[in-house]
């Protein structure tokens, strides 16, 4: 019955409606002929369910399987060396710390899918090409390191040390190139975000080629998820970028183990079905890998089609109780007509519990790779049924528990032993100990050889590219951004623009600049971009633009630079994430600039920022129209008060909101020394305005201040005895400004401090705090805080278009009255004017702040408060903006 479904039974009958077709297309187009093939479809559906699934059997029928090319009973013996020492690992975990955690089920169910990637398919790299890219299901990683182990690649030490780190000799729980930099790749096992990384790789690889940066080549990526992480949104928000970019080197293994951690994926129905109509319907090819080779005599004997017709309509909380309930229940509960009872009437219970389903057999699984691997002009999704806890028994074997066995007792052990006929002595097992055969070994010289002759390791991460460091250009490259505007008012973006411009003209690092923008180029002022470097597409511009008489028309290139991502910032991002480990995966060390709406950042994507600082990215990120009274007219969803505040959240990101061209100039070029010339594993988030203003010239001396994060903007020309330090950044560093000669009219003389980074200012603190904590024998040092702040006359006011916490952070290490005003609050349209009065940060409350500082202090009287307040027309019993 599965031939009949699958396969040509009857070549001359299909012969003859092709013909029949090809001469009703020639005859009368092919529009007359999608007519009749809908009306046939249609006369198909009245009787039978017809969708684009296809029925619930293998894609590759037995008749079209290759030969398996390895030594398959020496596989076996590794596979289950690799299963053992993957539990052990868990097991001793649990001995040492019952609170270390750690997952056998996964592992087990998915431990074919790797062998056969690995000793068959996945390339390392070598002379001949770069190697293959796998992203693995994050709890799978112990058999990964199990792997590992007997290619001698990990000891014994380290095995032991499984999830804990803390003093670096141990392994991490899952993927994280930050922990063990020299063998992850990419972290997965935020669910969902695999997938996503995956895609945009496998695209990202193309342009690497189109664009000339790296050779031509067959490089594969390999993505595995679980079919529960399938649910995560993100799993799939790649598929149509992946069909419609015929990306044919991208290639999802999905383990249907159909559990997830709580129970059945799609207890009352099929998941693999469900995810077949899916990636159909998005365009990719689908294999399926159902049935083990176990059923293949059962499939040719059953002449009525009654084994498929049951496996259409059991759902999966049924396949799992068989899987849990072992061969009796289900020769009474499968095979539960006359027809399907006597197809296994001559086996016993135990051989229909072996019975086995296709991601267990490597055979069906080669067969499925090989298939993947060679289909050209779509990327390919293998669902591959498998058994959560495969061959754990009684500990977990499609056990809803199954994703938390984490222990097993002797009994099970032994049993687990016997099951994959582990060649491992009893004291082993009783142990729990890890075992590697001998160097000579058969089962070692194959694994080495199997790794040897695909061109070596694959699971290697490359710390540094081989190729020089860049020289980064002199700071005077920016002498536009360096000098005032004078008259001419322009916004932080477009000072941006321009230096991007000047980056993108630079001979050397011109073209490894690789801007990426979701859709919003024309906000930003990016527009001359577009027919200057091309937008991105691999299949060039096949049609004329409709503004091509323009000088900034609309071009798409196959040479493209600038990536235009649609509304998409998750994949944007994950575009600037393939372009800032480029260093790494693809030898090619590229700068990325990508620039957003501020609010759709870290917010909207904080997820992939965090992996991305595990993955020791390197680029820019410019959140612009940032500012939750700068981007004025946009309202609460658009405008971003709190951005800074998660960029601190991730440990390597540094982040910087300057007000000038000068200090914008400053920051993106100590950026491209720390990341490209020093090599530093940090990447930088820079917060971009759209307010209009003119900017001064770069003071003298003013260059360290702004990395650090302050420096002094203007000194009090006559110092009062009321006298004050205003600190700001960003746009409100202005208002800081305007806030002088209101002061004047109170004889309050200031000093003006530009805090470029609030969030560095406080990591200097904070080290040079644990510092003085830790060393209670030698003179304290002083942060740069403290350098700058200390000596200082007056209380401090400082002022940002951020949450008030932002500025707040500084508190603990200022030893004077310290008032921070921000935006705390939901945001609105309004004007940029009216909105700084709601939130409290404009001149006027910035004056008043200072003169009650002063009143606090006790150097002015509480009246000048009042009369300050009455003069700067502040409603004392206005609603806080924090709660309306
Ligand atoms: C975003 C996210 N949410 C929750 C988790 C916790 N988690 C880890 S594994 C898992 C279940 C995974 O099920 P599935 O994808 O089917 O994988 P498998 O059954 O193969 O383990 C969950 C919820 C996570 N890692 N990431």
């Amino acid at each position: 019955m599965v031939d009949q479904v699958v396969v040509d039974i009857d070549p001359e009958e299909t012969h003859e409606w092709l013909q029949a077709l090809q001469a009703v297309i020639q005859v009368e187009g092919e529009a007359r002929a999608q007519f009749l093939v809908k009306n046939l479809i249609d006369q198909l559906q009245l009787k039978h369910r017809f969708s684009n699934q296809t029925p619930y059997c293998n894609t590759i029928s037995v008749t079209k399987e290759p030969a398996f090319p390895g030594d398959i009973d020496k596989e076996k013996r590794i596979d289950a060396l690799i299963r053992w020492n993957a539990a052990a690992m868990v097991i001793r975990a649990q001995q040492v710390d019952s609170t270390l955690g750690g997952h056998i089920g996964t592992f087990a169910s998915s431990a074919t899918l790797y062998d056969v990637g690995f000793n068959h398919f996945w390339r390392g790299a070598s002379e001949q090409q770069p190697g293959d890219l796998i992203y693995i299901q994050g709890h799978a990683s112990p058999g990964i390191y199990a792997r590992a182990y007997l290619q001698g690649d990990i000891c014994d030490e380290q095995l032991s040390f499984f999830r804990r780190e803390v003093d670096k000799r141990g392994l991490s729980s899952y993927p994280h190139p930050w922990l063990m930099p020299h063998f992850w790749q990419f972290p997965t096992v935020s669910m969902g975000l695999g997938p996503m990384q995956a895609v945009y790789q496998a695209r990202f690889m193309r342009y690497l080629v189109d664009r000339n940066l790296v050779p031509e080549n067959d490089r594969k990526v390999w993505c595995f998820c679980g079919d529960g992480e399938m649910d995560e949104p993100e799993s799939l928000a790649g598929l149509s970028l992946a069909s419609r970019e015929k990306l044919d080197n991208l290639i999802f293994v999905i383990n249907c183990n159909l559990q997830r951690l709580d129970g059945p994926v799609r207890g009352n129905h099929q998941v693999i079905q469900e995810l077949e109509s899916i990636f159909l319907g998005a365009g990719w090819n689908v294999i399926k890998v159902i049935w083990g080779s176990e059923w293949d005599p059962l499939f040719a004997k059953d002449k009525k089609g009654a084994l498929l017709k049951r496996m259409q309509t059991v759902v999966d909380g049924e396949y799992q109780n068989y899987k849990a309930k072992g061969g009796a229940y289900t020769r009474a509960h499968f095979f539960n007509n006359p027809d399907l009872a006597d197809l296994v009437s001559h086996l016993t219970d135990e051989q229909i519990g072996e019975l086995n389903r296709g991601g267990h057999d490597p055979k069906k699984v080669f067969a499925a790779y090989l298939a993947a691997a060679n289909h050209q002009g779509q990327p390919t999704v293998i669902l591959a049924k498998t058994v959560k806890g495969y061959g754990l028994g009684a500990a977990g074997e499609a056990l809803n528990v199954a994703h938390n066995t984490k222990k097993m007792n002797l009994t099970e052990l032994k049993a687990f032993k016997d099951r994959f006929q582990i060649a491992i002595e009893d004291k082993t097992v009783e142990n729990v100990d890890f075992y590697r055969p001998d160097e000579k070994s058969p089962e070692i010289q194959y694994l080495k050889a199997r790794r040897k002759a695909l061109g070596g390791n694959v699971l290697v991460r490359r710390q540094k590219a081989n190729h020089a460091p860049y020289v980064i250009p002199d700071l005077s490259a920016f002498s536009a951004q360096l000098a005032k505007t004078g008259e001419r008012k322009i916004s932080t973006t477009m000072a941006f623009v321009r230096i991007l411009s000047t980056l993108i003209k630079d001979k050397q690092l011109g073209k490894y600049i690789v801007p990426i923008v979701p859709d919003e180029a024309r906000t930003f002022g990016m527009e001359g971009l577009f027919r200057q470097i091309g937008i991105y597409a691999h299949e060039g511009q096949k049609y004329s633009p409709v503004d091509a008489e323009q000088i900034m028309y609309y071009r798409e290139s196959k040479e493209g630079q600038i990536l235009q991502e649609g509304i998409n910032e998750a994949g944007a991002f994950a575009s600037w994430l393939a372009a800032a480990t480029a260093y790494s995966v693809h030898n090619c060390t590229l700068i990325p600039f990508y620039i957003y709406y501020s609010m759709f950042g870290f917010q909207r994507i904080g997820d992939f920022a965090w992996a991305a600082g595990d993955s020791r990215a390197k680029g820019f990120l410019l959140g612009a129209t940032a500012g939750r009274t700068t981007l004025n007219g946009e309202g609460l969803q658009h405008q971003d008060g709190h951005s800074h505040l998660l960029a601190s959240t991730i440990p390597n990101c540094v982040s910087y909101d300057p007000t000038f061209a000068y200090e914008l100039a400053v920051i993106i070029h100590h950026g491209l020394e720390r990341m490209y010339a020093k090599n530093e594993d940090v990447y930088f988030y820079i917060t971009l305005m759209n307010e209009n203003y003119s900017h001064p010239a770069m003071p003298k001396d003013a260059e360290q201040g702004i990395i650090k994060g302050l420096y002094l903007l203007a000194s009090a020309k006559q110092v009062q005895k009321a006298h004050v330090q205003l600190l700001g950044c960003g746009t409100i560093l202005k208002e800081v400004q305007a806030a002088l000669s209101l002061l004047a009219e109170f004889k309050v003389s200031a000093d003006i401090w530009s805090v470029t980074s609030f969030n560095e200012l406080r990591k200097d603190a904070l080290s040079v705090k644990r510092w003085n904590q830790l060393h209670p024998l030698l003179p304290p040092k002083q942060s740069y805080l403290e350098d700058c702040l200390a000596k200082t006359k007056g209380p401090l006011i400082a002022a940002t278009d951020y949450m008030k916490i932002f500025a707040d952070q500084l508190s603990p290490f200022l030893d004077k009255r310290y008032v921070c005003l921000g935006t705390d609050g939901y945001g609105r349209s309004d004007t940029r004017e009216r909105l700084r009065h709601h939130f409290e940060v404009d001149r006027y409350y910035i004056a008043y702040a200072a003169i009650k500082a002063l009143v606090d202090e006790g150097t002015l009287p509480a009246s000048v408060a009042q009369k300050a307040l009455l003069h700067f027309k502040i409603d004392p019993e206005k609603a806080d903006a924090a709660f309306s």
